[in-house]
């Protein structure tokens, strides 16, 4: 069944000893920050602050920080099964015969169940606040101690492509710059952003709708953060994940919809034109991300439940909660990248690569420059392009194993021939780019080469003791006495 809201998953979390109540006083301002880090560190609990320091909300901070919440979060055994959900519809054909078209129609129902519905009014309306409202009245994080003020971490940001008329909803850091008014993160290749260019080109306004729902059942929390094509609705995708349909309401003084069962809502507006210094901001690259211009979003309502939850987290020195929500991403991605290029075998990204500094890649490699050509399409596809450095190996290579992939692609290369720079867009928080958003990329060929790739040269097989000698020296071990512990 799906989870009806965050307070569901707080239950389911809670029911499995995965999530730890803090009842007493602590300080929003780095405190909350210290306890979540700490916790992730260590394998610990998702964190239910029940008295945060100057609110009277509760705080909830890494309910999806490992993979287990990850899997409690998408009602799934193993995300794996969401990878064979998404193949299954894939691969989905009309099949032959009476019988064959009859037992599709459960798949067929399971895909009227993804669109999400208009409802007249949800939890999130119990109270509207159009005038007395302060965003002081939440318990907003200041993360780390550089960062420029208090910061909102897992907004769902909604907006309006106005030239489709299609919605989209990013995750977008908030920073509060006053009672009303917050700055507005959404980086120049997120859709937001395509929003609002497309918005000051037409110029038929001054304003831009934009909507913030914080808190809201996992599966719509987390599709915020997918990296989906434009004007693919990430409720759609949500009502996929959750097998429900997501029930959106209207807002009260914007031309938009919200999950209404949202915790918290935000409505308000982006003055096209207006940009204000944000940032510093301690990132998930480990480091704190330059200040520089963004947007600013107006408040001009919060609506919420009557008691509301407060859910957000933190980013900074890996692994933290995003990279299990990066993780689950990289295992349901990996069908439909396949779908493009059959080619990928397995794909990871280390914690210490932050998603787009470093991708391992194995291949079934056909034809020669076959490394080089999955490295430019992935500089190709979607958020993809922001890979700073994508190793292609060989299919006989465990991409899951970073050991495995540094000693055999370190021995592999003739770094001058496998080593393929392209300059191209970067991700926004990459510091050491020569300007922001445009710089260099780094492919490495760690294939195994080939006569037809000009390799004239033998190439050597892995080390590997034969079957036979391990099974007798398994017996002489024993006899040794070797395989007892000391
Ligand atoms: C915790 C967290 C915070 C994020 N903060 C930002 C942010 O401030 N700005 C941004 O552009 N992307 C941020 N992202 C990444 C976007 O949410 C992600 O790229 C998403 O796919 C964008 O959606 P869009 O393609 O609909 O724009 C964040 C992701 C996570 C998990
Ligand atoms: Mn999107």
């Amino acid at each position: 069944m799906a989870y009806g809201d965050l307070r569901d998953f707080v239950r389911a979390l809670e029911q499995r000893g995965e999530l730890k109540r803090i009842p007493f006083e602590v300080d929003p301002v780095l405190e909350i920050a210290e306890f979540a880090d700490r916790s992730v560190k260590s394998g610990g609990p998702a964190l239910l602050f029940e008295k945060p320091k100057g609110s009277s909300i509760p705080v909830l901070i890494n309910a999806f920080a490992s993979m287990r919440r990850m899997e409690t979060a998408l009602e799934v055994d193993s995300v794996e099964d969401v990878a064979r959900r998404i193949s299954e519809f894939l691969e989905m054909r009309m099949p032959e015969g009476l019988i064959g078209k009859l037992k599709m129609l459960p798949k067929l129902a399971e895909m009227g169940a993804v669109f999400p519905s208009i409802v007249s009014n949800g939890p999130c309306k119990e109270v509207i606040l159009r005038d007395n409202f302060s965003l002081f009245d939440l318990p907003i994080l200041k993360c780390w101690p550089q960062d420029a003020g208090r910061f909102i971490t897992l907004p769902m940001v909604f907006s309006r492509n106005p030239d489709t008329g299609k919605r989209n909803c990013g995750c977008y850091r908030l920073q509060v710059f006053d009672e009303r008014t917050t700055g507005m993160h959404w980086q120049t290749h997120k859709q937001g952003a395509e929003h609002y260019r497309r918005m000051r080109a037409a110029g038929t306004s001054k304003r831009m709708d934009v909507a913030v729902a914080i808190g809201a059942d996992p599966a719509t929390m987390y599709s915020a953060i997918l990296p989906l094509p434009p004007d693919l609705d990430e409720m759609m995708i949500a009502g996929f994940l959750r097998q429900k349909p997501v029930e959106m309401v209207k807002c009260e003084t914007c031309d938009l919809e919200v999950p209404a069962q949202s915790e918290i809502v935000l409505e308000g507006y982006v003055e096209l034109g207006e940009l204000r210094r944000e940032g510093p901001f301690g990132d998930h690259t480990g480091f704190y991300s330059l200040d520089d211009d963004y947007p600013v979003f107006h408040v001009t309502c919060i609506t919420h439940r009557k008691d509301p939850i407060y859910a957000t987290t933190i980013v900074g020195p890996p692994p933290m909660e995003d990279f299990y929500m990066g993780k689950a991403i990289e295992r349901i991605f990996l069908p439909l990248m396949r779908l493009q290029l059959p080619e990928i075998r397995d794909i990871a990204m280390p914690a210490e690569g932050i998603f787009h500094n470093l991708i391992l890649v194995a291949i079934r490699k056909s034809y020669p420059g076959h490394a080089r050509k999955v490295m430019h399409a992935i500089w190709g596809l979607g958020q993809a392009m922001f890979s700073k450095c994508i190793v292609v190996v060989d299919e006989d290579v465990n991409v899951q194993d970073t050991h495995e992939v540094a000693w055999k692609a370190l021995n592999n290369i003739d770094p001058e021939r496998d080593i393929q720079f392209v300059l191209g867009p970067v991700d926004s928080l990459d510091h050491s780019s020569r300007l922001a958003n445009y710089g260099s990329k780094m492919g490495i060929d760690a294939t195994r080469k080939w006569a037809t790739e000009g390799f004239n040269r033998p190439w050597p097989d892995v080390i590997r003791m034969s079957d036979e000698v391990r099974a007798r020296v398994d017996e002489l071990w024993k006899r040794a006495g070797l395989d007892v512990k000391i």
